[in-house]
């Protein structure tokens, strides 16, 4: 990969080629197709899709229809109908608990990980609260992987629901979703997998892992904010009831009562985000002219790269794996004696941007007896010389903090 004319595409990364970003868990950079995907779309196309019987909302229509068929397309569903268009992994989490929670009866059970990001764990305890559920705990070794061992033992024939991240947003580690999807299945449970951190960087293709449920975030895989994706397997989508209600997720309306559209349009209430929908097709487009497995490889070198060098600067603390494989570019760490904060803000005056805090991870914190740590994540348009920054920063960090050593 020619990381030089990679970069180029990125405009951002172009105005300001001295910052080195590595914030991709986050929120990835776009290349400039995304944003005149979403540019051309309110200069070229713009009306309300589904609505008007004119041609231009038809043209609005079609390429809001050809978004979910190349999403579609990328996670390898069966049909469009098991695409439902959101704003974020967020919403799509929000819908699933509260509509499917409302299939589930006193005293089922969920059963969550300690790992989740508050996405994938705050939905499902409040539609517990609500319902008489019990939210059941899948414990983490201390690298932050799970086992089959922890899962099974969090599992009982009450439980309704497996809820877990196939990428830790903290850690990096990645779980064998399609072992514990099976387990799921034997134990009668639907499987939930959270791909926000995962469908961006590795292959995820729902009929192999054989998930129920999957959710993302377009503007986690280069994609524009307020697009994101519910796939759900259509024999539970149709037993679902809407989560939102309004203008087009109707079949028809009395005075009484109403029907609903079918499906995805049930839970799709309200005007859609076609711009932000084009968009992602244009993200979608973008790994495949960039080939997704050049992708992955450039993010794997990287994720070597980085740990490498990381693991030898001895006042660093790499939280999870020892295994440089294992991150997925994602780094945690804490500085000896140096707050997560300061870490942040002593990095970004040496235009690095990290995250620091409890990364909405705060059932992990916890666990690993932290309040938060600073945290780096890459993506392929990253360079060497910009992980190299970053340690030579880090390596600085103590004494700039006023230590001796
Ligand atoms: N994690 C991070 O910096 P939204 O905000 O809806 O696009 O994604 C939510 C979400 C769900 N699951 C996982 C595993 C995630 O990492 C995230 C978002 C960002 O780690 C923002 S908190």
């Amino acid at each position: 990969m020619d990381i030089k004319a990679v970069r180029e595409d990125f405009p951002l990364l172009k105005e300001y080629g001295d910052i080195a970003y590595l914030d991709n868990a986050a929120t990835t950079q776009k290349p400039y197709f995304v944003i005149e995907a979403e540019k051309n779309f309110y200069e070229r196309e713009n009306a309300n899709p589904m609505r008007g019987l004119y041609e231009l909302s038809q043209r609005a229509t079609d390429i809001y229809e050809k978004a979910r068929e190349s999403v579609r397309d990328f996670i390898n569903a069966k049909s469009t109908k098991e695409i439902v268009f959101t704003r974020n992994a967020t919403e799509s989490l929000n819908l699933l608990a509260y509509s499917y929670g409302e299939l589930l009866e006193e005293g089922d059970e969920i059963a969550v990980t300690v790992v989740e990001h508050h996405s994938n764990l705050i939905p499902w305890q409040q539609i517990a609260k609500r319902k008489g559920l019990a939210i059941r705990w899948i414990e983490c070794e201390d690298d932050g992987t799970i086992s089959e061992e922890a899962l099974k033992k969090a599992i009982s024939d009450r439980t309704k629901i497996v809820a877990m991240t196939q990428i830790s947003n903290v850690l990096g580690i990645e779980n064998d979703i399609k072992k514990y999807a099976r387990i799921a299945h034997e134990a009668g449970a639907i499987f939930v997998c959270d791909g926000a951190q995962s469908v961006p960087h590795i292959f995820v293709d729902v009929e192999e892992l054989d998930v129920d449920f999957l959710v993302f975030s377009g503007h986690k895989m280069l994609g524009p904010m307020g697009i994101g994706v519910l796939y759900g397997k259509e024999k539970y989508l149709e037993k679902m009831p809407p989560f939102l209600f309004g203008g087009e997720m109707i079949e028809y309306v009395t005075r009484e009562d109403s029907t609903w559209n079918e499906l995805p349009h049930k839970f799709e209430a309200g005007t859609v985000n076609a711009a932000g929908a084009t968009g992602l097709m244009a993200a979608i487009d973008y790994y495949k002219r960039l080939g997704f497995s050049n992708i992955i490889e450039r993010e794997n070198y990287l994720s070597r790269f980085a740990y490498n060098i990381l693991k030898d600067i001895p006042e660093v603390n790499i939280l999870g794996s020892r295994d440089a494989d294992m991150h997925h570019g994602i780094f945690s760490f804490t500085v000896d004696g140096v707050h997560p904060h300061d870490i942040a803000e002593i990095l970004s005056s040496d235009g690095i941007c990290v995250r620091a805090g409890h990364h909405c991870a705060q059932v992990l914190m916890q666990h690993m007896k932290t309040m938060s740590t600073a945290r780096a994540s890459i993506a392929f348009y990253n360079t060497e010389e910009e992980i190299e920054r970053f340690a030579e920063s880090l390596s600085t960090l103590r004494r700039r903090m006023g230590y001796v050593k």
